[in-house]
């Protein structure tokens, strides 16, 4: 997910609610990250977590904001497989 587009990739998946649900967060890393099992299956598993601990108003959903810290993650996730690093350390 290139910076440029985060904002096209959010309103794609948010829908008319302008909010990002666990649901639709899913549904955009299937499509979005579905040629690569390995990235797919660590973002999926993460994903409870990132609602909950991105979710900052509590409403379990994502707000633009909020979702852009997820997409932080997952830059960071690919430059870690471009280098060859693992990608089982959990921090952020
Ligand atoms: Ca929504």
């Amino acid at each position: 997910m290139a910076d440029d587009c985060v904002q096209e990739k959010f309103d794609k998946y948010a829908g008319n609610d302008g909010l990002l649900s666990e649901e639709e967060l899913r549904k955009m890393i299937e499509t979005e990250i579905g040629d690569d099992c390995r990235m797919k299956e660590r973002l999926l598993k993460r994903v409870p977590k990132i609602i909950k601990r991105k979710d900052d108003d509590g409403d379990g959903q994502l707000s633009f904001e909020e979702f852009k810290v997820f997409s932080r993650l997952v830059k960071k996730l690919q430059e870690k497989k471009e280098k060859g690093q693992p990608l089982d350390d959990d921090s952020e």
